[in-house]
């Protein structure tokens, strides 16, 4: 509501709601997947809202997109060809952006409104969009990886909202099967993974699969967004079979990288962050067993 607050619940949170406060919403409409809300909050700047899920705020978004992109490409030496899964919003190509021996950035996000309302009101996320090496898809990910030529990537970064809606598929078996394929001999995945304190059984189902899929390593980080439920987000990150990765190790610090694509001062991500990022609390290694 207008001069109130916006609060945010799901049955992903059962007995929860966070809240923000609104000074005005900025767009609301019905997209062919879902609804569209942006609004500009009192404490957080714009917020992104999609079928009641807050996806994201300009105070926070750094920790987030500068996690998911740097904590696999900074696994791998010189990664080239890399997909992005969802992530319309465009923050996470920004990032991707900052790897000078990256090739080919290619997104397939599911609702184009999201990307025409993030290059409205969220610029600082969809200069993203402006790098030339990106290839946009508006498709469904599931279809679109089943189609993607096998060892295509060396790395896929799966952007994804939560397990509602579109992204339902997203999290199961088959996708996890075909993001393989699609990955070369030692590639690597990094796929959102919810909440430590709200989602253990998810994210054991989630590791229990990727176990069973991914032959190399596979992995759970997490960091602090404050405005994500319960304050953290967390990240599995996979290897297939092929030159071994040690992914607590950046072996490819984007400390190092200089000029035109830094000109944005990373906010959160750095090779301590990094590091400590794969340190788990006792109580997530003791309830998921594959840890
Ligand atoms: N960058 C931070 C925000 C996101 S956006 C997640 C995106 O995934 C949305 O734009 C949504 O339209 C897209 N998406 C959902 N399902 C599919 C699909 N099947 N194929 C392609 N794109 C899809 C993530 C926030 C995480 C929130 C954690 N609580």
């Amino acid at each position: 509501k207008v001069g109130k607050s916006m609060y945010f619940n799901n049955p992903m949170w059962p007995g929860e709601a966070h809240s923000l406060k609104v000074e005005k919403i900025l767009f609301k409409e019905k997209s062919e997947y879902q609804e569209v809300v942006v609004f500009e909050s009192a404490t957080y700047g714009k917020v992104l809202v999609l079928d009641g899920i807050l996806q994201l705020t300009e105070k926070d978004e750094c920790a987030y997109q500068e996690m998911i992109a740097h904590l696999p490409l900074c696994s791998i030496e010189s990664p080239k060809n890399v997909l992005v899964v969802g992530g319309g919003d465009g923050g996470v190509l920004r990032e991707i952006a900052r790897h000078s021996s990256v090739d080919l950035i290619d997104i397939c996000e599911i609702d184009k409104m999201v990307i025409d309302v993030s290059k409205k009101f969220f610029p600082e996320l969809a200069v993203g969009f402006e790098d030339p090496r990106v290839h946009l898809h508006v498709a469904d990910a599931v279809e679109f990886i089943r189609n993607t030529p096998k060892g295509k990537y060396d790395a896929i970064i799966v952007d994804s909202s939560d397990p509602v809606g579109p992204a339902q598929e997203l999290v199961e078996r088959p996708f996890f099967e075909s993001i393989a394929r699609a990955l070369r001999p030692g590639g690597v995945l990094c796929n959102m993974a919810e909440s430590m304190w709200l989602h253990t059984h998810l994210i054991q189902d989630m590791m229990t699969a990727c176990h069973e899929i991914f032959k190399g390593s596979v992995h759970y980080a997490w960091a602090s967004v404050p405005t994500y439920p319960s304050g953290v987000i967390g990240f599995i990150l996979c290897s297939t079979v092929g030159p071994p990765v040690d992914f607590k190790i950046p072996v490819n610090p984007i400390e190092k990288v200089e000029g035109a694509l830094q000109q944005r001062e990373l906010r959160f991500y750095n090779s301590q962050m990094h590091r400590a990022a794969f340190a788990l609390p006792s109580f997530v290694k003791r309830e998921v067993s594959c840890l």
